[in-house]
C-alpha cells in the first residue's frame, strides 16, 4: 500500500484532513433544505453527527449507492441542491454511476468522496485508491469534467460553495485519516427512510 505522503503527492499534494470536521464544514453551508445521502461506512456516520436534518438520507447495507440515490432525488426535485457524500471504497465498487451522472448531468447534484485509502469500517482493509486508483482522474475520465482534490479545509469549503451555485454536477474528493467517526447513525430504516420523504415534502406528516 501507497505511504499517505506519495498518494498525497499524486493527487496534487492534498492535505490528509478530518472526515468529521469536512461534514461538519458541508453542513453548516446548508441553508435551503438540501438533501444529503449518506453512503454506507463512516461518511453515514459522521452526517448523522453533524445533526439530523430531516433532508438527510443514511444508506444502510449496500456500498456504492449514495450516488445513485442522490441522482435520483436530484432528477426528481430539480430545484434543491443535492449532495452526496460516498467512502473511496464504496465508490469503487459503484464507478459506472460516474458517467451515469456525467450523462444525465442534472444541475443540482454535488459528490463529495471521503477517500481514507481504507475499508475502514470493515477492520482497515486497502482499498484499490491505496494502490494508485486516482478517483479524481476516473470522475473526469467518466465526464464530470468538474473534478477535483480539495487541498485543504479552505479549499474544500471553497470547492462547496462553487458546486452550490454551479450548473452541471460536481466532485470533490477529500483525502481523510483513519479516525473513527463522532457518531453511529441509529439503524432504523423505516424511520430513516419516512423522515426522509417528509423532509423533502413527498410524504405528509401523520
Ligand atoms: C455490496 C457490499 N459489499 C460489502 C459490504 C461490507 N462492507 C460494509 S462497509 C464496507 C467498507 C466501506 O468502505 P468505504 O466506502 O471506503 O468507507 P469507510 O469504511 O472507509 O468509511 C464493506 C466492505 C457491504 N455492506 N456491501
Amino acid at each position: 500500500m501507497a505511504k499517505t505522503s506519495e498518494r498525497s503527492a499524486r493527487t496534487g499534494n492534498a492535505k490528509v484532513m478530518s472526515r468529521t470536521d469536512l461534514t461538519a464544514r458541508l453542513v453548516g453551508k446548508l441553508k435551503h433544505e438540501e438533501a444529503v445521502i449518506g453512503g454506507i461506512g463512516n461518511t453515514n456516520f459522521d452526517l448523522w453527527a453533524a445533526g439530523q436534518r430531516p433532508q438527510n438520507f443514511y444508506m444502510l447495507g449496500s456500498m456504492g449507492l449514495a450516488f445513485p440515490i442522490a441522482l435520483g432525488v436530484a432528477l426528481a426535485q430539480p430545484e434543491r441542491r443535492v449532495i452526496a457524500l460516498e467512502g473511496d471504497g464504496s465508490l469503487l465498487m459503484q464507478l459506472g454511476c460516474l458517467s451515469t451522472i456525467a450523462m444525465l448531468a442534472p444541475k443540482n447534484l454535488t459528490l463529495i468522496v471521503m477517500d481514507n485509502g481504507i475499508y475502514q469500517i470493515t477492520g482497515g482493509q486497502a482499498t484499490p485508491a491505496a494502490a494508485g486508483a486516482d478517483l479524481v482522474a476516473i470522475a473526469r475520465g467518466s465526464g464530470i469534467a468538474e473534478s477535483a482534490w480539495a487541498a485543504d479545509e479552505e479549499d474544500f469549503e471553497r470547492l462547496v460553495e462553487a458546486a452550490l451555485a454551479a450548473t452541471r454536477p460536481h466532485l470533490i474528493a477529500a483525502h481523510i485519516d483513519d479516525k473513527p467517526a463522532a457518531a453511529v447513525t441509529h439503524r432504523d430504516p423505516v424511520q430513516v427512510r419516512e423522515r426522509f420523504m417528509r423532509g423533502i415534502g413527498v410524504r405528509a406528516a401523520p
